[in-house]
């Protein structure tokens, strides 16, 4: 499959009727159903799949930056196309757990914005309510290699009965009020809801968030090695969608993590979606 000419997305489906569909531009999940055909994530309706623009909904990644910075918003992981790795779904139609793994190394494009020598490796698993996503960045290089990122999560929701919670009473960052240079503010001690726009960065957040969603199924996403949490709803700067998703994405936001020569980072998120 590695380099496979002209492929643009692997689908992975599951015995139980669950699939997930991750194009390789971004390696960015579009779209994960359950058995009953209910998405779990959402894509605005001006994503754009063509490579114009990075794709707008899904699981984008933010990588090497999550932003603001000196590279564009959101770094380059997401405007390029990553390798396959591997994939069991196609190997083995039959593989309980399918997934697939995608690789993006440096090239020039990106040695233009970032110098380091880095191999990413993202894999992503589908499990019958369960969506495993794994990045590793390992330091190819000879220096250290710093990086933020973010798994940029769009998840379809009823934004009105959005409740998020296990950031209760946390310090955030609140990028509403400056996106450059936010003031840290203390959470209150409710579930974080959603009546205007919101771009809050959560710092030192738990290992384990749930999401209400308004919809059949509520999430609990389990993370290991992503310190920061982000909740994003544009609200009516787009109105078209922001009544049906919310982002809230695992993220190395505020501290970059530095990974010695020759070492790598792992970390995994882990969403779980819950029939009500
Ligand atoms: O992750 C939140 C955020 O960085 C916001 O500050 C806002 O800029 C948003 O992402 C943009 O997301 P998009 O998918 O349109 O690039």
């Amino acid at each position: 499959m590695t380099g496979a000419e002209g492929l643009t997305e692997c689908k992975l489906t599951h015995a139980s009727g669950a699939a997930a569909t991750v194009h390789l531009l971004g390696a960015c999940v579009t779209s994960w159903t359950q058995s009953d055909g209910h998405d779990i994530l959402y894509c605005r309706p001006d994503a754009k799949f063509d490579g114009s623009k990075p794709i707008s909904g899904g699981i984008p990644h933010c990588f090497p930056q999550f932003g603001p910075g000196e590279m564009q918003q959101h770094g380059f992981a997401r405007n390029l196309d990553w390798d396959i790795g591997s994939t069991s779904a196609d190997v083995n139609p039959d593989d309980p757990d399918p997934s697939v793994e995608m690789v993006l190394e440096p090239s020039d494009y990106t040695k233009d914005m970032y110098e380091s020598d880095f191999k990413a490796i993202y894999r992503v698993t589908l499990r019958a309510s369960q969506l495993i996503c794994e990045m590793a960045v390992v330091n190819t290089g000879d220096a250290p290699l710093t990086f933020t990122g973010a798994l940029h999560s769009y998840f379809a929701a009823k934004i009105g009965d959005v409740q998020v919670k296990g950031l209760e009473g946390l310090t955030y960052l609140d990028k509403i009020v400056d996106g450059n240079n936010p003031p840290e503010k203390e959470a209150p001690k409710e579930p974080v809801t959603i009546s205007g726009p919101v771009d809050s960065v959560y710092l030192n957040a738990p290992e384990e968030v749930n999401v209400i969603t308004g919809h059949p199924y509520d999430l609990e996403i389990q993370n290991a090695s992503w310190p920061d949490v982000v909740v994003w709803s544009p609200w009516d700067e787009m109105p078209e969608a922001y009544p049906n998703f919310v982002c809230v994405e695992n993220a190395v936001a505020k501290d970059a993590v530095t990974v010695p020569a020759g070492e790598t980072w792992t970390s995994q998120a882990v969403i779980n979606a819950v029939k009500k």
